[in-house]
């Protein structure tokens, strides 16, 4: 692949700075990431940004990568010391361990306190991540269980931005968004997939195809089910084809219509409706 792409026109600087910003006003940093590309969906200027705080990864959308790939991230995050769990923000039973995990961390540095007769703060939290991975529904997830808002607590602002998780534990209501960061664009595509990216950038056509190239090689089977495809050895728009047919997507002409064709595709696949796909493997 060349490298002409220009994934990102923004504002990356400007991003980054409202991130540290929000990161120095808490004791730990929830980070979420999508669990079909592990390290793709994290930014390599996190490190920076959280100046030393301890941090939870947390790989949302668990239940549309690969199952038997999440385990193999799994033991490689733990042989790196690193915190992370596999998550589905739409299932709450699964977020339980992210304040369990969030206090454990900040176990040693309120014991540390309260020898020297300190009363430990309440632990704050902040989620972060780039674009739809998940965090808004992870922070509605987190505080619809008893959530209560600190407005009028004093000492406490009162923009109602503290949302009490627990005793002790206070989470940002907003989260810090950083901008994705991309090395080649094999992870760019990636990211298109997963759709941290906005599909304008390569053309729904071309994150389709990706898609479906991924799925041919490595996720066949409900991919050729749900689209009735009798064979899966053909050129990928040859098969993109063919769902628009199967899909009966005609232009008035009665030519297929191979761009609403791949919208849905997308949609299908997103939705998990093809099955669980990684898109980043553990090397
Ligand atoms: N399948 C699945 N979808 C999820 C999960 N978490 C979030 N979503 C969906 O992903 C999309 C983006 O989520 P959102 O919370 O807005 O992401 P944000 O941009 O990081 O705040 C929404 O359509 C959510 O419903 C998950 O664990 N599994
Ligand atoms: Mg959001």
């Amino acid at each position: 692949m060349s490298g002409r792409i220009n994934w990102f026109p923004g504002h990356m600087a400007k991003a980054l700075r409202e991130v540290r910003e929000k990161i120095s006003r808490v004791d730990v940093v929830i980070e979420v990431r999508d669990a079909r590309a592990p390290l793709a969906s994290g930014n390599s200027r996190i490190e920076e940004l959280i100046q030393g705080r301890p941090r939870l990864i947390v790989l949302n959308k668990s239940n549309l990568a690969d199952t038997a790939v999440n385990r193999r991230w799994e033991k490689w995050f733990q042989e790196r010391n690193q915190l992370a769990v596999f998550v589905n923000a739409l299932k709450a039973n699964t977020l339980k361990r992210i304040p369990e995990l969030c206090r454990k961390m900040m176990e040693e540095k309120w014991a540390a306190l309260k020898k020297k007769g300190i009363r430990p703060p309440p632990l704050r939290m902040i989620v972060v991540g780039i674009p739809n991975t998940g965090k808004s529904t992870l922070i509605n997830r987190l505080t619809k269980r008893g959530a209560a808002k600190t407005g009028d607590r004093p000492g406490v602002t009162r923009s109602q931005e503290w949302i009490v998780l627990g005793k002790n534990l206070e989470l940002l209501d907003t989260p810090g968004i950083m901008p994705p960061r991309i090395d080649n664009d094999e992870q760019g595509f990636w990211l298109c997939a997963i759709h941290a990216i906005k599909d304008q950038i390569l053309g729904k056509e071309q994150v389709a195809a990706f898609v479906v190239e991924n799925l041919k090689s490595g996720n066949p089977t409900l991919f050729q089910q749900r689209y009735q495809l009798e064979t899966l050895d053909a050129p990928t728009e040859e098969l993109l084809s063919k769902i628009g047919a199967r899909l009966n997507f005609k232009k008035r002409g009665g030519e297929i219509d191979y761009l609403k064709t791949c919208n849905q595709l997308l949609l299908d696949f997103r939705k998990g409706l093809l099955g669980g796909h990684s898109f980043e493997l553990p090397v």
